[in-house]
């Protein structure tokens, strides 16, 4: 059998160690297409926080209560860093974490894409499935906010690593033209969406999400082969705003789910009407969405209705659910071990 995980960010990653141990049950082989949304480029190097979260945690160098980053971690060069008054401050990379980042940023820059990148980082790490990239292309999730005035100012838009953090909308006159141009007025600013997540916690005005290059980004080679190929897509309990819905940006990957033959089946990351951790409620309520198993599953939609969905898992809390056209099963979804977990990947491959 082979399984195909949209996933993105740290349930994400908690989601696959399920998947995993499920596929070394029944004999299945894993893709994981992963959300490139949240990279960055930080102090010259490249930093792909959902790819290292998935391979961190699947290779048992995660740090298990952050979700990101490494086990174990030191911090003496963040420190230096400061020390030299390097911005962003606001982005902590730990000492072992950077070894990813230059191992990484030294083979794109010799030219290497990144999926061949991801798939040499974890020889290392032995992740026990496959790893994709959702693009090898520029994707980069920007949140357009009300204007501040820290934000808009020259010092912080001309320091480089700020820059480099943000994205070329963030400088003031682009993103006014560009609000502008969205008729969305004056005073508002795109910024990149760590600095949204990290330095701010989603607790700025915010407008909505861009995705920074989708259009022109095309599936990473082996994405919509392996959607093509599979007997069940499964979408993890990620964030639908800034994990999975980047992921289903990149032209062609939606296509290749929606009329691909394998049944696709959702779990919910919202039990009782709150997310399990993250700020996905943040998140849901920028693009409009009600904070609900229901409302995530109505984002998605039927794929009879042209969505994606053939199946919704939800939470025993979240029983009477109903999805148009969608078959919607309950199960309990706190992924508390993996048990628990491979438990709730087993209810949602026999819903396919
Ligand atoms: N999250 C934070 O809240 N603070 C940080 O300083 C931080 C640093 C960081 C470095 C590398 C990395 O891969 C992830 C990091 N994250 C940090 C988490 C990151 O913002 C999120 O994991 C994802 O982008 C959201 O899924």
């Amino acid at each position: 059998m082979r399984i195909v995980v949209l996933t993105g960010g740290i349930g994400g990653a908690r989601f696959l160690l399920g998947v995993r141990a499920y596929a070394q049950e029944v004999g299945a082989e894993v893709t994981a297409v992963v959300n490139v949304g949240d990279d960055l480029r930080l102090h010259g190097l490249r930093v792909c926080p959902d790819l290292d979260s998935v391979m961190y945690t699947l290779g048992g160098g995660a740090d298990p209560e952050r979700g990101w980053g490494r086990t174990g971690e030191t911090w003496t060069v963040k420190d230096e860093l400061a020390a030299y008054g390097a911005e962003p401050g606001w982005f902590g990379l730990g000492d072992k974490d950077l070894a990813t980042h230059l191992v990484r940023t030294t083979m794109l820059d010799a030219g290497y894409p990144l999926h061949q990148v991801t798939e040499a980082l974890a020889t290392r790490w032995q992740p026990g499935v496959r790893l994709l990239p959702a693009t090898n292309d520029r994707l980069e999730t920007h949140v357009i906010v009300s204007a501040r005035s820290e934000l808009a100012s020259p010092a912080a838009t001309n320091n480089a690593s700020t820059v480099s953090a943000r994205s070329e909308l963030a400088s003031p006159a682009a993103t006014n033209n560009a609000a502008a141009a969205d008729g969305f007025g004056g005073g508002q600013q795109a910024i990149h969406f760590q600095e949204w997540w990290v330095r701010h916690r989603a607790q700025l005005p915010t407008h909505r999400f861009v995705f920074v290059g989708a259009e022109a980004a095309k599936p990473a080679p082996g994405v919509t082969e392996a959607i093509a190929e599979a007997d069940v897509v499964l979408i993890a309990p990620s964030n639908p705003a800034v994990s999975i819905t980047p992921i289903l940006a990149v032209a062609g990957v939606r296509e290749a789910v929606t009329t691909g033959p394998a049944p696709v089946v959702g779990v919910s990351p919202i039990i009782g009407g709150a997310p399990v951790r993250g700020m996905a409620d943040r998140c849901l309520a920028v693009v409009g969405v009600e904070c609900s198993a229901a409302g995530v599953g109505q984002l998605y939609g039927a794929r009879a209705a042209g969505g994606l969905l053939d199946g919704w898992l939800v939470a025993e809390e979240d029983a009477q659910t109903v999805i148009p056209q969608v078959t919607v099963r309950a199960a309990p979804l706190r992924m508390t071990d993996e048990a628990a977990t491979v438990a709730m990947v087993r209810a949602a491959v026999e819903m396919a």
